[in-house]
C-alpha cells in the first residue's frame, strides 16, 4: 500500500472504529472505494502487458487501429471532464459529524435535530461564487457554505453563504446577475473579479443589491481562511413541530475560530503566490487533527411576531439583527476527514435548497422559490442525467425507493415486474396516496391571491439595512469598505457607472459616497440621481436599534486563541537558537503552527554553532501565507537578515498588513533600522525584548514576551499602526 493509501485507510479506520452515526456515511462510501492496484488492468479487468507503447505494426510502424488497450485508455482520458458549476464553481470540501446540544421538538419534528447523543455525518463545501474550478481562492467574492446532513429521514441540505443577505430579492433576476459578474462575454476578462464594467453597471442598476454589496466590499469576503468565516441559510425557512406549528426560522453558523479576514492588497499577493490559499488551510487543519467546528445557530420568530419586525421577513436582502432577535445556538458541526478523492466527492456533490426532511420547510421568499427549481435542473447537464442522487457523495443513508427507472448511468437494479403504483403485481396496495400523515408535510399555509407578476412593497427600502451595517462597523472596518469601493469601481472604464453607484451609496451614507467618490475622477455624488430613490422614499423601515454590534467582524467573535495560527520565525547563519527556542515552544504549546524561514533549505549554523532545521525559504514563501513573524536574537543573524532584501521584505510586509511581530535582542535593531519601530514605544502587536531571553519559568522575561506575543497574534490584527501607508511593501 502507497503512504498515501495508508495515510487515507488510518484516517477512515479512526473515524470508523467508533461505529457512531456519524460514520454511516462513511462505511456507506467504502464500498465505492478503490486503493491502487498492484497490476493495471483494461476497464474490463484484462491485464496489460506494457502501459509505455503502443501496438504498432513494426517498431517503427504506425499504431494499429486493433489496439483496443490504447484506444480505451485514450477514449476514457477525452472524456474525463465534466462541465464546471455555473456559479460556485471553486470550491473544497471535508466531512465531518452535526450533533445538537438538546432536542428541539419544542419547535420541529427533523429527526437530527431531537437526538443529543446521535451525530449525524455530514459534508461540507466552501466555495467562491464567480471564479472557474482552477480560480484563486483569495479574490473577493462572497463564499459559499453548503452543508450535507445525511439524516435517517433522507438528505437535507443547508445551501448557503457567508454572507446573510443576497444581491438580488427574485430568482428572476439570478441569471442577470451571474451574467453581469461572470468574466465579459467578449473577451473573458476578468476572471474571478467583480471589479469591472459590467457587474457594476448592473449593481448601480439594481439598489436592491445595496445591502449586500456593502457586505461584499468588507472584509467579509476575503475570508482569513474558511475556518474563520460565519454562514448564513439567508432566505427565512420554516421549522414545523410534530403538532404542525410552525416558527420561521433563520440559520447561522458560528466559527470556533472567530471571524477573520485579509488584507485587500494580501488577499491579491497570496492569489499568486498561492493560489490554493484556503484549500490547503482546510486541508492541513483536518489532516493535522486541528478539526474546525462551527455551532449551528437559530432566529426563531413565531408568525404572529414576523409583521412587527419592521421588514419583510421574505426579502433576502434583509437581515434580522441579532439585538432584535437573538441566535440560539442548538449544536455544533465538526469538520473531520478530508475526502478521498476530489473529483468523485467534492466535484460530484450535488447541493438543493430543495432537500429538506420532515419538520423543515420553506417561505414564500421569491429568490428561494426560484432556487427550488434551478438546483436538480443544474445537476442533469452538470453530472449528465437524472440518476446523480445514485452518485456514492449523494446517496442517502437510508433506504429510498420509487417508481423512477432507467436513465443515463443508472446504478440500482431495481427487481421485480411493477414499476408504477398503484398496482397488485408488487407492493402497489401498500403505498399511501391519500396525502395522509406520514412522510414529508408541507406547512398548509393558507394562500389566496390573484396571479401577479409583480415585486412587494414591503421589499422597496433598500438602504436603511445597508446603513445599519455601516453604522455597525468599527472605524477601519469602515475604511476598508470605502478602499474596496474605490478600487472596484477604480477599475470600470465608464465613468457613469461609477458616478451612478456614488450616487445610490447617498442612500446609505453622505459621507461614505463622497469619500469613496473622491479619487474617482467623478462628480459630487447625488442622491436624488440614484437607481429606486422613488421606491424607496415610500417605503421606508424603521428600526429600533442603529447599530447592531453582532454585524462587526473586528471583535472577531473569537475565544482568544492562537490555535493553528501560522508563525514564521526568521533564521540565518550566526542567529541565537537559545533565545528562540522557549517562544517557540510557547507558541507551540498555545497550538501556533511555527515554521522556520531561512535563506536556503537545509539548516543554518546559530551563534553557539547548533544547526537549525528550515522548514522554507525568503524565495519560495512569503509573509502573506503567515499570522505573524518572529525575528530571534543574534548579532549575525540579524546583519544577515539585515542584508538579505527578501527577508527584508518579509519584516516589513507583515508590519504593513498589522500583524503581530516579536523581535528579541539585535533583531530589535533590525526592526528599527527598518524605520517601523520609532524610538520609544513599540507599536501596537510589536512585541520587542531588547535583550535575548533565554529560560522559561514564571516571570521570566521570556514567559512574558511569548505571552505577549501570543495575545498579539490572538488579537489578529494591529490596525491602529499609525504609519502604515509610508511602509513599502
Ligand atoms: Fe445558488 C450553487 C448558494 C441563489 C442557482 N448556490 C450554489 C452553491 C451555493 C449556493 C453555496 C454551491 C453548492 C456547492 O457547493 O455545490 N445560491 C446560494 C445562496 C443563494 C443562491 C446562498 C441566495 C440566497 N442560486 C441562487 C439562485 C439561483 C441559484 C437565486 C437560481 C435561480 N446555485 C444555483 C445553481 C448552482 C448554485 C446554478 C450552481 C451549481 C449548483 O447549483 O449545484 O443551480
Amino acid at each position: 500500500m502507497s503512504a498515501q493509501n495508508k495515510a487515507a485507510a488510518g484516517r477512515r479506520a479512526s473515524t470508523a472504529k467508533t461505529g457512531d452515526g456519524a460514520n454511516a456515511k462513511q462505511l456507506q462510501l467504502e464500498g465505492f472505494t478503490a486503493e491502487h492496484p498492484t497490476h493495471l488492468t483494461t476497464n474490463q479487468g484484462l491485464q496489460i502487458p506494457d502501459n509505455h507503447n503502443s501496438l504498432k505494426a513494426g517498431v517503427r510502424g504506425p499504431t494499429l487501429l486493433e489496439d483496443f488497450i490504447l484506444r480505451e485508455k485514450i477514449t476514457h482520458f477525452d472524456h474525463e471532464r465534466i462541465p464546471e458549476r455555473a456559479v460556485h464553481a471553486r470550491g473544497s470540501a471535508a466531512h465531518g459529524y452535526f450533533q445538537v446540544y438538546q432536542s428541539m421538538s419544542q419547535y420541529t419534528c427533523a429527526d437530527f435535530l431531537q437526538d443529543p447523543d446521535a451525530k449525524t455525518p455530514v459534508f461540507v463545501r466552501f466555495s467562491t461564487v464567480a471564479g472557474s474550478r482552477g480560480s484563486a481562492d483569495t479574490v473577493r467574492d462572497v463564499r459559499g457554505f453548503a452543508v450535507k446532513f445525511y439524516t435517517r429521514e433522507g438528505n437535507y441540505d443547508l445551501v448557503g453563504n457567508n454572507i446573510p443577505v443576497f444581491f438580488i430579492q427574485d430568482a428572476m433576476k439570478f441569471p442577470d446577475l451571474i451574467h453581469a459578474v461572470k468574466p465579459e462575454p467578449h473577451h473573458e476578462m476578468p476572471q474571478a473579479a467583480s471589479a469591472h464594467d459590467t457587474f457594476w453597471d448592473f449593481a448601480s442598476l439594481m439598489p436592491e443589491s445595496t445591502h449586500m454589496l456593502m457586505w461584499a466590499m468588507s472584509d467579509r469576503a476575503i475570508p482569513r481562511s474558511l475556518r474563520m468565516m460565519e454562514g448564513f441559510g439567508v432566505h427565512t425557512f420554516r421549522f414545523v413541530n410534530a403538532r404542525g406549528e410552525s416558527h420561521f426560522v433563520k440559520f447561522h453558523w458560528k466559527p470556533k475560530l472567530g471571524v477573520h479576514g485579509l488584507v485587500w492588497d494580501e488577499a491579491q499577493k497570496i492569489a499568486g503566490k498561492d493560489p490554493d490559499f484556503h484549500r490547503r488551510d482546510l486541508w492541513e487543519a483536518i489532516e493535522q487533527g486541528h478539526f474546525p467546528e462551527w455551532e449551528l445557530g437559530v432566529q426563531l420568530i413565531a408568525p404572529d411576531r414576523a409583521e412587527a419586525l419592521g421588514f419583510d421577513l421574505l426579502d433576502p436582502t434583509k437581515l434580522i439583527p441579532e439585538e432584535m432577535v437573538p441566535v440560539q445556538r442548538i449544536g455544533k458541526l465538526v469538520l473531520n476527514r478530508n475526502p478521498d478523492n476530489f473529483f468523485a466527492e467534492t466535484e460530484q456533490v450535488a447541493f438543493h435548497p430543495g432537500h429538506v426532511v420532515p419538520g423543515i420547510d420553506f417561505s414564500n421568499d421569491p429568490l428561494l422559490q426560484g432556487r427550488l427549481f434551478s438546483y436538480t435542473d443544474t445537476q442533469i447537464s452538470r453530472l449528465g442525467g437524472a440518476n446523480f442522487h445514485e452518485l456514492p457523495i449523494n446517496k442517502a443513508v437510508c433506504p429510498f425507493h420509487n417508481m423512477q427507472r432507467d436513465g443515463m448511468h443508472r446504478q440500482t437494479i431495481a427487481r421485480g415486474q411493477v414499476a408504477y403504483e398503484p398496482n397488485t403485481l408488487g407492493s402497489g396496495t401498500e403505498f399511501r396516496v391519500d396525502g395522509g400523515s406520514h412522510g414529508f408535510q408541507s406547512f398548509p399555509e393558507e394562500i389566496e391571491s390573484p396571479k401577479v407578476r409583480r415585486r412587494s412593497p414591503s421589499f422597496d427600502d433598500h438602504f436603511t439595512q445597508a446603513r445599519l451595517f455601516f453604522n455597525s462597523q468599527s472605524t477601519v472596518e469602515k475604511e476598508h469598505i470605502v478602499a474596496a469601493f474605490r478600487f472596484e469601481l477604480s477599475k470600470l472604464e465608464v465613468p457613469a457607472i461609477r458616478q451612478r453607484m456614488v450616487d445610490n451609496l447617498a442612500h446609505v451614507d453622505e459621507k461614505l459616497a463622497r469619500r469613496v467618490a473622491e479619487p474617482l475622477g467623478i462628480g459630487e455624488p447625488d442622491a436624488k440621481a440614484a437607481a429606486g430613490y422613488a421606491g424607496f422614499r415610500d417605503h421606508r423601515i424603521e428600526l429600533p436599534i442603529d447599530e447592531s454590534p453582532a454585524l462587526r467582524m473586528s471583535d472577531g467573535n473569537a475565544d482568544g486563541v492562537v490555535r493553528t495560527r501560522k508563525v514564521a520565525i526568521l533564521v540565518a547563519d550566526g542567529v541565537d537558537s537559545a533565545s528562540l527556542k522557549p517562544i517557540r515552544d510557547a507558541l507551540e504549546q498555545a497550538g501556533a503552527l511555527c515554521k522556520v524561514v531561512g535563506p536556503r533549505l537545509g539548516t543554518v549554523a546559530s551563534a553557539s554553532k547548533r544547526q537549525i532545521d528550515i522548514d522554507m525559504t525568503f524565495t519560495n514563501t512569503a509573509s502573506v501565507l503567515f499570522d505573524a513573524v518572529l525575528v530571534p536574537a543574534g548579532a549575525e543573524g540579524a546583519a544577515a537578515l539585515a542584508a538579505q532584501g527578501d527577508a527584508v521584505h518579509f519584516v516589513l510586509e507583515a508590519y504593513k498588513h498589522c500583524k503581530a511581530i516579536c523581535a528579541i535582542g539585535e533583531g530589535v535593531q533590525l526592526l528599527a533600522t527598518l524605520g517601523v519601530t520609532p524610538e520609544g514605544e513599540a507599536p501596537a502587536g510589536v512585541v520587542v525584548a531588547e535583550t535575548p531571553v533565554t529560560n522559561l519559568g514564571d516571570a521570566t522575561p521570556a514567559t512574558r514576551i511569548a505571552q505577549d506575543f501570543i495575545a498579539a497574534i490572538a488579537k489578529h490584527r494591529h490596525w491602529d499602526r499609525l504609519n502604515i501607508d509610508s511602509v513599502p511593501a
